[in-house]
């Protein structure tokens, strides 16, 4: 028998590990289905690129070939950035879909849990999967909540993408015991825009109190459970929020109309938003992604200082 699969570490990633450097997880979803091409692979390499430069170690976690990676080399980035064939992998989808020997990237829910599991403690992503809009009729609410509410990790999002019910995404993630604060402000991020005008109970300032509000959580041992850093994209680089509302409420009709469902909801909208923006969402899109991981390596580096 050959022996069981096991989660295929970076040299880079496991010896930074081991020394207690700072690594910052990395989604791969983001790259295959939610930026268009060939941008995507230019932005994959600058968010590396962006925790590097912070003395951080990047860590995107993907699927190759049916392996299971944490750090894909450059070669891996291309193959998941470059081909229609790349399925987007939940939680749940991992190991058939590793059997199965496809090609795959990871959702915020997969890739936290995988780099959660092998001892990576801070994760950026652009916006987290939430509940849908009608979700109380379709049930459609990501496995991003759910998955965080049982995973110990930092994450850095702007939020959840707008194109969901954010009140309720908020509701969810007080229920599930998912810490929520914001980075520098009392408002959730609105992911496109700056502020989703929802309130919260916390906000953080800088990466130190992140690094000690998360050393608080290790050690209180009361929780398994992630803490989402918002981080919102700066008021003069937000999306206009006309623009947004209209393309928004075009992308949500057509989302009826072609009756799409599951988990083809998220790449189609936001395909629409890059489209009907001619390109404005995709620059804040990717500003958001950076900054993230920019602000994520920060909190890695006072993390490592600290212990
Ligand atoms: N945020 C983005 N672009 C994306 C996603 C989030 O800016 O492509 C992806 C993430 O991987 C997230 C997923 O986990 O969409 C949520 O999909 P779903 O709603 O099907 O769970
Ligand atoms: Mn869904």
């Amino acid at each position: 028998m050959p022996p069981e699969p096991r989660i295929r570490v970076h040299d880079d990633v496991r010896a930074a590990l081991a020394a207690g450097r700072p690594v910052v997880a990395l989604e791969s979803t983001i790259i295959s289905h939610g930026l268009p091409r060939p941008d995507n692979l230019a932005v994959a390499r600058d968010i590396e690129a962006t925790v590097r430069r912070r003395g951080a170690i990047p860590a995107t976690v993907g699927m190759v070939g049916g392996a299971l990676v944490v750090g894909l080399d450059d070669a891996g980035l291309e193959r998941l950035a470059g081909s229609d064939d790349v399925v987007k992998l939940s939680v749940r989808d991992l190991a058939v879909a590793s059997a199965a020997g496809v090609d795959g990237a990871t959702t915020v829910a997969s890739t936290s849990a995988v780099a959660a599991a092998v001892g990576i403690e801070v994760f950026a992503t652009g916006g987290l999967g939430g509940v849908h809009r009608r979700a109380a009729e379709t049930f459609d609410e990501s496995a991003d909540l759910t998955t965080l509410s049982r995973t110990p990790i930092v994450v850095v999002c702007a939020g959840v993408k707008s194109i969901l019910d954010v009140g309720a995404t908020l509701e969810r993630l007080e229920t599930l015991g998912v810490g929520v604060a914001g980075y520098g402000t009392h408002r959730f991020p609105g992911f496109y825009v700056t502020d989703s005008g929802f309130d919260l109970d916390w906000r953080l300032d800088s990466p130190e109190q992140v690094a000690a509000a998360w050393r608080a959580q290790r050690g209180f041992g009361v929780t398994g459970a992630a803490l989402v850093v918002g981080n919102p994209v700066p008021a003069q680089a937000q999306l206009d929020r006309d623009l947004h509302d209209r393309v928004l409420a075009d992308g949500l009709e057509i989302v009826e109309r072609d009756g799409v469902t599951g988990k083809d909801v998220t790449p189609v909208l936001l395909a629409h938003f890059h489209e009907a923006t001619a390109g404005a969402s995709l620059a804040t899109n990717v500003r958001i992604i950076l900054a993230n991981a920019d602000l994520a390596a920060r909190i890695a580096a006072a993390l490592a200082d600290a212990s």
